[in-house]
């Protein structure tokens, strides 16, 4: 069977040339609608300005990854034996093809991830120094950044290589920066909380076994599965989320994958978009200390009260496309039903569903008082002992790696350009509507 790489090399002419040339010969004069003074001011919400090919988000459905739907992902991609959830080398590759990879080119991408793995000595360094204060987050990122040592791209441009020829570059690196996450991640979680032991990677297992393993759950098959569903519903949201974009847009001046995703951890981490993983248990667990454990209906709604009346979100509910319960919300939830039925955080998690989106919604101003994807991540994480919420961001970074890679390796190879959107000063807005 071909590899990955190979059956990439087919597909892109095709797409260059049926697809892409097609779509802008027929329709590359046509217009989306007019562009709102309001969306300059607000965040572009809405402003069709990207292309992003692995996933696409409907605002009442959630997302489909190449058109396919999280439960249909579950039942079409491969599964580890014995498992129930879709191995993320399987969505890799759906992302990168469109396609549903056999068994066999899953088990060949989780073997070239686990020989990749290995990060430079340096970097190891690089981590050990790192204060137990600084965010791991914070740590993330200066590793991938660091990555960029080794990129094969940057080494390729250095020496001259034809545009034609940039996606390979790319995807050895978008490979090695995948197979290097859970060596990154378990070291950062080994110095933070643990011993700083980090073991080694098991050329035989999978990606998401090794991680769990890397982080002390690897006898956890459970937990195992539960990180195979955790990847592959956090690996892409389409391409304007803050962690895409970025992604994207860093990419677009030739920055080398590692320099890329490094920036995407960025603004994974703030407390709007990756770094609400952490904030939702960290607001639980205050509210559990607040009004205690098997609190009634009504000091939940009062905690939720004086969240809002601190001036302080709710973290996990709202969502700036979405516009009804995530599906990856769900996703999680089922997991929960069916592996944590009784634990009493999943029950608390349960009533603050059935009490946010009423209250979000008679305070008015959300504009989605559904749960999102962060409102449910914390509670498995934490059921099976991985407790330390500052780190569960970290794990959002791991599967974001997927989506942003698979269309960093798309942008080189359809020759996308540097990003250089317009911008206007209010001044010249003023002038511009001034007697209209
Ligand atoms: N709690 C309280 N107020 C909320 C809210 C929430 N969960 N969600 C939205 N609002 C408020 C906004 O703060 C805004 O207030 P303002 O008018 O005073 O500025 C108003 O409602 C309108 O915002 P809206 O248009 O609905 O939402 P945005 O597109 O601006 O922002 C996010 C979307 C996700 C940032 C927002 O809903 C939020 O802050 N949620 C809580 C944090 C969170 O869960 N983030 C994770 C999102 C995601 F899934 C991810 O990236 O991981």
């Amino acid at each position: 069977p071909l590899t990955l790489k190979e059956r990439l090399a087919e597909l892109i002419p095709s797409q260059i040339d049926q697809v892409v040339k097609q779509i802008r010969a027929d329709h590359g004069k046509k217009s989306f609608g007019p562009v709102l003074v309001d969306q300059l001011y607000g965040g572009m919400r809405g402003l069709p300005a990207l292309i992003w090919d692995g996933s696409v988000l409907d605002a009442e459905e959630g997302i489909r990854f190449r058109g396919k739907s999280i439960p249909e992902c579950q039942a079409l991609l491969p599964k580890a034996p014995g498992g129930s959830e879709p191995l993320p080398e399987g969505l890799f590759w759906l992302l990168l093809t469109g396609e549903v990879p056999t068994q066999e080119q899953v088990r060949a991408l989780s073997r070239d991830w686990a020989a990749r793995a290995a990060i430079p000595e340096f970097v190891e360094e690089i981590l050990d120094r790192c204060p137990p204060t600084l965010h791991p987050m914070s740590q993330f990122s200066l590793a991938v950044t660091a990555l960029n040592h080794d990129s094969a791209f940057a080494r390729a441009y250095q020496e001259g290589i034809s545009k034609k020829e940039y996606w390979q570059p790319t995807f050895d690196d978008a490979m090695d920066l995948i197979a290097k996450l859970p060596n990154i991640a378990g070291r950062i979680y080994r110095n933070v909380f643990g011993d700083g032991k980090v073991p080694a990677i098991d050329l035989e297992k999978d990606y998401s076994h090794n991680l769990a393993a890397l982080l002390g759950f690897g006898d956890n098959e459970a937990f195992v599965e539960l990180l195979r569903l955790y990847i592959t519903i956090h690996s892409d949201h389409e391409g304007g989320n803050v962690s895409a974009h970025t992604g994207k847009l860093v990419g677009s001046a030739l920055s080398d994958p590692f320099l890329s995703f490094g920036a995407s951890l960025n603004g994974l981490a703030g407390p709007l978009h990756g770094l609400a993983n952490q904030e939702v248990l960290i607001w639980l667990r205050k509210m559990q200390s607040k009004i205690g454990e098997n609190a009634s209906d009504d000091a939940v709604k009062e905690y939720v009260w004086s969240t809002l009346k601190a001036g302080q979100v709710v973290p996990g509910y709202g969502h700036a496309v979405l516009r009804k319960t995530d599906p990856r919300y769900t996703a999680q939830r089922e997991f929960a039903l069916k592996h944590l039925p009784n634990d009493p955080l999943f029950k608390l998690v349960g009533q603050v569903y059935d009490i946010v989106p009423g209250i979000l919604l008679e305070a008015g101003k959300a504009k989605n008082p559904w749960p999102n994807v962060d409102a449910h991540s914390g509670v498995l994480l934490t059921h099976y002992g991985l407790t330390e919420m500052q780190f569960y961001t970290v794990l959002f970074g791991v599967s974001r790696a997927f989506g942003v890679a698979a269309q960093l390796i798309w942008d080189r190879a359809l020759g996308a350009p540097l990003e250089r959107p317009k911008s206007y000063s209010s001044d010249a807005i003023q002038r511009m509507f001034k007697d209209k």
